[in-house]
């Protein structure tokens, strides 16, 4: 079987909300010497991509959504490990405070982000989803960290990214963090227009701008 073959087989496993086969196939991808982060982007991801569109256009419905969500989880869950033996680092590069912002559940992205991080050198705190704005600000006077990371998937819920902006100001400690924002509706614009310090479209992209944002690049 070729590559492409798998790639198109693991966007089915998705499709189709099968974990089991997702799990196997992650596996597959492994021991064929595959790169995991090809096998996610090139693989899985354009499968949780159509699932959203299929959600979108009507044809989905929610346990549709959820059970594309589970398959997704249980490859990464494979995956993961990989990826953070093939990019560990070993200086800390910045300690970093990261998670889904209030309103909002969806983990995948920000957990894709929160490893990559974790694997190219930082130091992560990954505090979950549905994170309310003074709990990301506890969490950043607990572990001293320099960098936080904010995920929103809705567009109601990346509203809630400035609010912990707000909340870092009143609490007299945004000076001491950069702030860098991501998820699907999130743009470069949005990031400007609340004052964050950086923005990334996806994981691989955000270890840079982490990196930047650290002075490390
Ligand atoms: C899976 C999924 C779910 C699952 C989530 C499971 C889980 N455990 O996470 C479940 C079923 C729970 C779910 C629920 C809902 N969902 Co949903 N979901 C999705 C779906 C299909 C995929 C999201 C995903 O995991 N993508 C894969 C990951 C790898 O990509 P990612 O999240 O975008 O993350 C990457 C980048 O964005 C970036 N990134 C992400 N975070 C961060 C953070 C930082 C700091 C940086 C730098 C970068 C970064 O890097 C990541 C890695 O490359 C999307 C469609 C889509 N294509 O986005 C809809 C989608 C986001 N959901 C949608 C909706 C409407 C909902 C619900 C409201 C449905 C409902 N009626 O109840 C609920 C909301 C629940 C809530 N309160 O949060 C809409 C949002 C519409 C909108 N514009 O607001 C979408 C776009 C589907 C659609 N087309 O309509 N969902």
């Amino acid at each position: 079987m070729s590559n492409e073959e798998l790639f198109a087989q693991m966007a089915q496993a998705i499709i189709d909300g099968d974990p089991e086969e997702a799990e196997a196939l992650a596996r597959k991808a492994i021991e064929l010497g595959i790169e995991p982060l090809e096998a996610i982007n090139k693989g899985f991801t354009p499968g949780i991509n159509k699932v959203g569109e299929l959600f979108a256009s009507g044809e989905y419905f929610l346990p549709d959504l959820v059970i594309g969500g589970e398959a997704m989880k249980a490859a990464i869950a494979v995956l993961e490990p990989e990826l953070v033996k093939r990019q560990e680092e070993r200086s800390v590069l910045g300690k970093v405070v990261i998670g889904t912002v209030e309103g909002d559940i969806h983990e995948i992205g920000k957990t894709l982000v929160a490893t990559m991080l974790a694997a190219n050198g930082f130091q992560v705190k990954d505090v979950g989803v549905d994170v309310a704005a003074e709990d990301f600000v506890t969490a950043v006077q607990e572990t001293g960290a320099n960098l936080v990371g904010l995920s929103a998937l809705l567009t109601t819920t990346m509203l809630n990214q400035r609010k912990v902006i707000e909340a870092l100001q009143e609490a007299g400690i945004r000076d001491q963090v950069k702030i860098m924002v991501g998820g699907a509706p999130v743009t470069q614009q949005w990031a400007r227009e609340i004052g964050a310090d950086g923005y990334a479209e996806d994981a691989v992209g955000s270890v840079a701008v982490a990196k930047q944002l650290m002075g490390a690049s």
